[in-house]
């Protein structure tokens, strides 16, 4: 089909989950192709798919080819009916907005790269990362609204901070997560009907 949506990346990707979780969330119907970045061909492939930065995932809408997880969410957003994933409150937009960058540049490189990874391989854990990831779950928590991050509404923030909490419950961070971050808690539970949990 001309303006069929396909989307390519892997499961394990964080932002691969968040673009799944945008278009499920609209209800959309798409293909699924696999890519795993980290596979000897990967890169290359990532490349050849249309992103030149050797990463996924990758957005396909019929000519249309779009890259990095922020555009891909708000086209997937804005180019289709359903529930609208960005409030509608300027106040709520800038947390929502708040919310993304603060994953791009805390949450992913602290909690998944800083604290999942190493964790998965069986080394322990870097105090200064443990200190990081403290200050980036504290930060969220004390942002999280109720019963979604940014308000009355699923957002695009819940979809970003899905799979990065998740991961962060596979880390050294794990113990200390549910004690010291009850509402963040209270909103993965809630949020397993917009982002499955992993
Ligand atoms: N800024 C990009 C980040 C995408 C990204 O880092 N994806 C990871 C997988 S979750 C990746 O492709 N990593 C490959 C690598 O770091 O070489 C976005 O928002 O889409």
């Amino acid at each position: 089909m001309a303006d069929q949506l396909t989307l390519i990346g892997a499961d394990y990707s964080v932002y691969t989950r968040i673009a799944r979780s945008a278009l499920n969330l609209k209800g959309l119907a798409y293909r699924f192709e696999t890519l795993d970045i980290f596979a000897a061909d990967g890169p290359a492939r990532a490349r050849q798919a249309g992103h030149p930065f050797a990463r996924i995932p990758v957005l396909r809408h019929g000519l249309h080819t779009i890259y990095e997880t922020l555009a891909i969410t708000r086209y997937i957003d804005e180019a289709f009916d359903g529930p609208p994933l960005c409030p509608a409150s300027p106040i709520d937009r800038a947390r929502m907005n708040q919310i993304i960058s603060i994953i791009d540049t805390q949450a992913y490189p602290v909690l998944v790269w800083g604290l999942h990874v190493p964790h998965s391989k069986g080394n322990t854990p870097d105090p200064a990362m443990l200190e990081r990831g403290r200050l980036v779950l504290a930060e969220l928590e004390r942002m999280a609204q109720k019963p979604w991050l940014c308000g009355g509404e699923a957002s695009l923030a819940d979809l970003y901070l899905a799979p990065c909490y998740d991961y962060a419950r596979d880390s050294a961070i794990a113990p200390e997560i549910d004690e010291n971050y009850p509402r963040l808690k209270a909103w993965r539970d809630r949020a397993a009907t917009v982002a499955p949990a992993h």
